[in-house]
This record gives C-alpha cells, sequence and structure tokens, in this order.
C-alpha cells in the first residue's frame, strides 16, 4: 500500500505539484534527538517528569482505572474455572477510562526515552501485565465489556460487541490510545510486550472490519492516528488499510457532533465535539502522508481555514461550547468559552501534520499560540492540578472546570491530564524538521539536538530565552563542511500579524525589525512560505543569530466576533497576556485600559517561575495594572481573570527588553 503519489493543489498552501512517497514531505526530527538545556522548556519538563508522571501513575491507581483491568481478568479467569455466570462491574465512571491507562503509559515511555529509569520501566511492566491479563483471546480489548459480559455494563454500550462505538460505547477510541502507548513503549524500550497486546488487538479489528463488509464509523476518532503509527512501526499494511476504512466509513446523514455528518472528502468546516474534530482531521493528514490521498489534503485544508479563521480562541484554543464539547458556529467565540485542554493538544498536533504536509509556517503559527497558551495553561506550575476548560475570562468562583473551580488534581473524566503529560514529554519532537537537504526551525528554546543533513550529523544547539526575548542564537556544527540549509520561522507575530487569517489583528500591523546573521553577516530578509532560508556551505563556529524583536501589540478581533467588539487584549511575543486580580481589588473584564497607555515589559524571575509581565498604565484612577502571561493564571489562588479588556486604547507606546 506505500503507494507513491502526486498531490495536486487545491489552495494556498498546495501551490506546486508535490510528488512524495510513503509519508510526509517534511519528516520531524524526532523528540528523542533534541534536549532542551535550559530557559522556559526545562522546568516544564523536568516538573513534568518528576512530578506530574509518577503523580498521573498513582492516580491510574488510586482512582481504580488499573482495577478495571484485574476486575476484567478475574472474570475470564474464573468463567474459564468454572464459574459460567461470574461478572464484576466496573469501578469507575466511563467506557473510555482504559485510555488514561493507555496516555500514561505513552507520556511515561516517552519520559523513559529521554531519561533511564529502571524503576520506571519496571512500574510500566507491571502495568502492562495486568493490561495483558484483561484481553480476551481473541486480542478484544475493553476493561468494561470483559469483566461483564452477560449484560451491558453501561448505557453506552451494546450486547454485542462495536455496535455502539459510533455513538459512545469508545472501543475504538481506547484502540487508538493503546497503539500510541504501545509505539511508544517500544520505541522507548525495545520492549515487544505492550507492542504485541496492540497487534493481537489490531488483527481482530482486521479480522472483524478488514473486508469492508461490516461498517462502523468511530464515535471518537483517534484510532486512525493510532493504527497509522502502528503501521509504520510495523511496516504491516493492514493497520494502514483499516485506517482509511474507518475514515471512509463517516458520512453521509449521521450528526455533526462526531463528524458523520458528511463524508470526510465532503466536510469542509470544522464542526462537533472539538477534540473528535481535531483527531479526525490528523488523522485524515496522516492516512493522506501515507497514501498520496489528495482529496484528504483538499478537505482539511478547507476546514483548517475554516478552524483558523473563525474559530479559534486567541489563546490557541478551540471548542468554544460546553454543549458538546464542540466547536461552535463561525465567529462564536464567546470569552467564557469551554477550551478542552485536550481540544487545544490535538490542534497541535493537527497543525503539524498540516506544516509536515505542506512546509508552511502558518501552521506552526498555530501551533505555537495553541502550545504557549491554551495548552499550558492546561497544568498548574507545580505539575499536578489541572485545567480541562481554558476561557479567557474567569469571576473568581464559578466551577466550569469540570464541576470544580480553579485546578484541580484529577477528574471523573480525565482526558486532560494525560494528554498534557504526553505532550510536554515528547515536546521537543516539535522543534525541527527536515526536508531534502533543509533543516525547518520551527521552535525557539535552549536546546540542543543533532540530525543529520546532506549526509552529514549536524549539532545544533540555540540559546535564547525564548519567549521571554527575541534574541536568538544557533550554533550550527556539521561534522565536516557542508552544504545545507538552514530555513528560521519568522513568527506571524513578528510579521505584524497574530495569523494568517483575518481572525486577529494588531492594532499596529507593522513587521517587527527581524533581523538574520550568519557568522556576522546579514542574511536578506526575504520569506517564503514564512521561512528565511539561509543556504551555503556550513562548518564548524558557523552561528546564526536571529532577533525577533517583540514589542507588546495590543490585539482586536474581528469585528464579527461579539466578545471582542471594543475590547483589547495584549500579546508579547507568542504569549497571550491576561489581568489577574489576585486580591480580588477589581474586575478585570471591567477594566478600561486608558487611551495611549503606556505598556512597560519587565522579567520577573521570583514571580510565577519566572514571567515577564506587562505592567498597564491605567490611568489616575487605576494606576499600573500587572498583566501576567495566560498560562500562568491561577497559580496564586482562586481569582478573577481576563484577556480581553475594555477599550479605549487608541495608541501604546511600548517599552521593555
Ligand atoms: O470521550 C473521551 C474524552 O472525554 C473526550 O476526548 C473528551 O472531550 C471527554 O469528553
Ligand atoms: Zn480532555
Amino acid at each position: 500500500m506505500k503507494l507513491i503519489s502526486a498531490w495536486f493543489s487545491f489552495s494556498a498552501a498546495f501551490l506546486t505539484l508535490t510528488a512524495f512517497a510513503s509519508d510526509y514531505p517534511v519528516t520531524p526530527v524526532p523528540f528523542t534527538a533534541v534536549r532542551v538545556t535550559g530557559g522556559f522548556w526545562q522546568p516544564r519538563q523536568e516538573i513534568n517528569r518528576t512530578v506530574t508522571v509518577p503523580f498521573a501513575l498513582r492516580q491510574l491507581e488510586d482512582s481504580k482505572r488499573l482495577k478495571n483491568f484485574d476486575l476484567a481478568a478475574e472474570t475470564m479467569r474464573r468463567r474459564a474455572a468454572g464459574e459460567p455466570t461470574f461478572q464484576n462491574m466496573p469501578v469507575t465512571i466511563f467506557p473510555f477510562d482504559d485510555s488514561d491507562v493507555y496516555k500514561v503509559i505513552e507520556g511515561a515511555s516517552y519520559s523513559l526515552s529521554t531519561h533511564a529509569d529502571p524503576a520506571l520501566e519496571k512500574q510500566l511492566d507491571e502495568m502492562i501485565v495486568r493490561v495483558a491479563a484483561a484481553q480476551e483471546p481473541d486480542g478484544y480489548l475493553y476493561t468494561f465489556r470483559t469483566m461483564h459480559p452477560d449484560s451491558p455494563a453501561h448505557e453506552w454500550m451494546d450486547q454485542k460487541r462495536w455496535l455502539k462505538d459510533p455513538e459512545l460505547s469508545h472501543e475504538l477510541y481506547n484502540l487508538g490510545h493503546l497503539y500510541e502507548a504501545g509505539v511508544a513503549h517500544f520505541q522507548a524500550t525495545g520492549k515487544r510486550n505492550l507492542l504485541e497486546i496492540c497487534t493481537r488487538s489490531a488483527e481482530l479489528l482486521w479480522q472483524t472490519f478488514g473486508s469492508g463488509e461490516f461498517k462502523i464509523a468511530p464515535g471518537h476518532e483517534v484510532v486512525e492516528m493510532g493504527l497509522a503509527k502502528l503501521y509504520r512501526v510495523t511496516g504491516d499494511e493492514r493497520y494502514l488499510k483499516l485506517a482509511r476504512i474507518f475514515l471512509e466509513a463517516r458520512g453521509p446523514g449521521g450528526p455533526d457532533y462526531n463528524q458523520r455528518h458528511l463524508r470526510v472528502v465532503d466536510q469542509t468546516t470544522a464542526v462537533g465535539h472539538a477534540v473528535r474534530a481535531n483527531y479526525l482531521y490528523a488523522g485524515m493528514a496522516d492516512v493522506a502522508a501515507l497514501t498520496g490521498d489528495a482529496h484528504y489534503v483538499a478537505a482539511i485544508s478547507k476546514i483548517w481555514e475554516n478552524m483558523a479563521g473563525r474559530k479559534l480562541y486567541l489563546t490557541g484554543s478551540v471548542g468554544a461550547r460546553a454543549d458538546g464539547e464542540a466547536y461552535g458556529a463561525d465567529y462564536e467565540l464567546p470569552a467564557d468559552g469551554y477550551n478542552e485542554t485536550c481540544a487545544a493538544i490535538a490542534l497541535m498536533m493537527w497543525n503539524q501534520r498540516m506544516f509536515l504536509l505542506t512546509g508552511d509556517a502558518r501552521y506552526v503559527d498555530v501551533l505555537e499560540r495553541s502550545c504557549f497558551n491554551g495548552v499550558i495553561s492546561g497544568v498548574s506550575l507545580s505539575g499536578d492540578h489541572f485545567f480541562y476548560t481554558n476561557p479567557c475570562v474567569y469571576d473568581g468562583s464559578k466551577k466550569n472546570n469540570s464541576g470544580f473551580a480553579g485546578r484541580v488534581p484529577w477528574f471523573g473524566c480525565a482526558c486532560c491530564p494525560p494528554n498534557e503529560m504526553r505532550t510536554l514529554a515528547a515536546l521537543t519532537g516539535y522543534f525541527y524538521a527536515i526536508k531534502d537537504d533543509a533543516l525547518y526551525v520551527n521552535f525557539y528554546a535552549q536546546s540542543e539536538g543533532e540530525v543529520t543533513l546532506a549526509g552529514t550529523s549536524v549539532k545544533i544547539a540555540q540559546t535564547t530565552e525564548y519567549p521571554w526575548s527575541g534574541k536568538i542564537k544557533i550554533a550550527v556544527t556539521p561534522a565536516t563542511p557542508k552544504h545545507f540549509s538552514v530555513r528560521l520561522r519568522i513568527p506571524s507575530w513578528a510579521q505584524g500579524r497574530p495569523l494568517a487569517t483575518d481572525l486577529y489583528g494588531y492594532d499596529d500591523p507593522s513587521p517587527t525589525a527581524w533581523s538574520v546573521k550568519v557568522a556576522g553577516a546579514a542574511v536578506p530578509a526575504e520569506l517564503d512560505r514564512g521561512y528565511v532560508t539561509i543556504t551555503r556551505e556550513w562548518r564548524a563556529g558557523d552561528t546564526v543569530e536571529l532577533n525577533l524583536p517583540m514589542p507588546v501589540r495590543t490585539v482586536h478581533g474581528n469585528a464579527q466576533i461579539a466578545a471582542t467588539r471594543d475590547r483589547i487584549a495584549f500579546e508579547r511575543g507568542p504569549m497571550v497576556y491576561c489581568v489577574e486580580a489576585v486580591k480580588r481589588e477589581f474586575v478585570p473584564e471591567n477594566l478600561s485600559v486608558a487611551a495611549q497607555a503606556r505598556v512597560t515589559a519587565e522579567f520577573r524571575p521570583e514571580l510565577l517561575g519566572g514571567v515577564t509581565v506587562l505592567s498597564i498604565d491605567g490611568g489616575p484612577e487605576r494606576g499600573l495594572i500587572t498583566a501576567i502571561p495566560y498560562y500562568s493564571w491561577n497559580n496564586r489562588g482562586l481569582a478573577p481573570m481576563a484577556v480581553w479588556l475594555k477599550r479605549p486604547v487608541v495608541s501604546v507606546s511600548t517599552s521593555g527588553r
């Protein structure tokens, strides 16, 4: 099934006829080849590894998610030993609770890939034994059914396997996460114990769905991405075929809640449950890359235009509606929107794949926006409290976080914490990518990496305080002098606009005076799809100096967004700011910022783990108003917060480093 194919352009993003074989035309540099060495991400990754990973593992026991596997195994054991009516009831709430176990194993495996830890490896092996024991002899794995086979243990299930998957049973959803975990664990440890559970399960999927006679459209997508990963790691083409079969089973005529309203190739807008939707679009990208299906690329490109042009929050979050955890209508972006953490993470996955299909930085601009704002807001600075929802305004008391006020340790529906954990553990996988003899530099971060370019091993070391400063030095050190290209992403915010669409704009849209030098000599500031390309013979000692000035920008929303009318938000670099009234001394959303307010930016090492704050001159009555990066809110107790403040602001003069 490894087709050699071509696709024609369907939108501005696909202007060229591009031939590619077997996978994405742009190849991501794996997270294992890049190491954070300081700066913004180091404490986050360290807390993720040392606090969040063990915390989540503990939660799997404490919340009894692992117990469900033991109960399923017990039912099989006792029935086989002569108790034909024995069965157990689940001890957790949702049939998709198995997926949290898999996501935690996945995140922990990423952590193992970068930091050897025999105790953690042993703990995972022990968990995998419990997972294996819950798998039925034919490969079926779904604890809620196996522990209670005589009647459905939950109203979301049918008495027969799979039949209610298009609605809510989540049988295939769980498996998607299982496959992602199995691949991650195999890649981290070289062990096949979890991978073999996956292939036994996928074999059953093939026997059940491979002929195409029995059609099921997964009610919650993710199995498509999981199967694509399983295909890549095993080379078994049936898994890729299955991914395609599941995609082709969608629509027309179903609900748009889970994207079954139309055939996937006919879908043009981002609709329905936002996590489901973004996982679907990411899965379509994978299958498009692996099969060369141009129609999938055309569909997700159109859907992307709709999402980024009408449905994206400034914070890089999506999914405005609590009802159905869903995308809203065009421009339906209320400040108190739902914005599930998983939806923003899934958006990162989808945007990364759009970039890998096209080499266009517009997708990385969205990815960066999500990452620095609506994704990392999902976890506390301490690493053990989480947001499920990420609104742009908060009244200081509402129980809007899955029934809680403020971040909490865990949820009954706990999809977000392990999603956050696996994302942070493998974050450096977003930093670089390669096409032919060109290296794309997508993330700026204090880090070291090693890649192969033009047949030579090349060390890449970044020195920077990004995102607090736009000064970046990149030492490029090939093992031997070599001719290749380095493509530096010039973020859209540096070009004078938040995004490639007109959903948001800067009051002052002038591009910053960004500049690039190599070995001290200026590089022409010419952009191609968001990148400045430096092609030369590189030799050890070559250093690129990128300067991305970071003025404070005031942002306005498109006139069609009711919630942002007569309001402004503040950004600096990739960070969206918010005002938090820690002492409840005012209501942030009612703050009116004086016209021509002066704003200064200052790095405060002692505050919130070290952040650059903005001091906004609020006029004689209000004095200085402090704005903090959005992601860092709710780390000083429960307090009201707002991203969008009231106008009028005619102009803002800025200073700061
Ligand atoms: O349905 C499984 C997960 O639970 C979804 O991805 C989340 O939105 C939550 O509903
Ligand atoms: Zn979630």
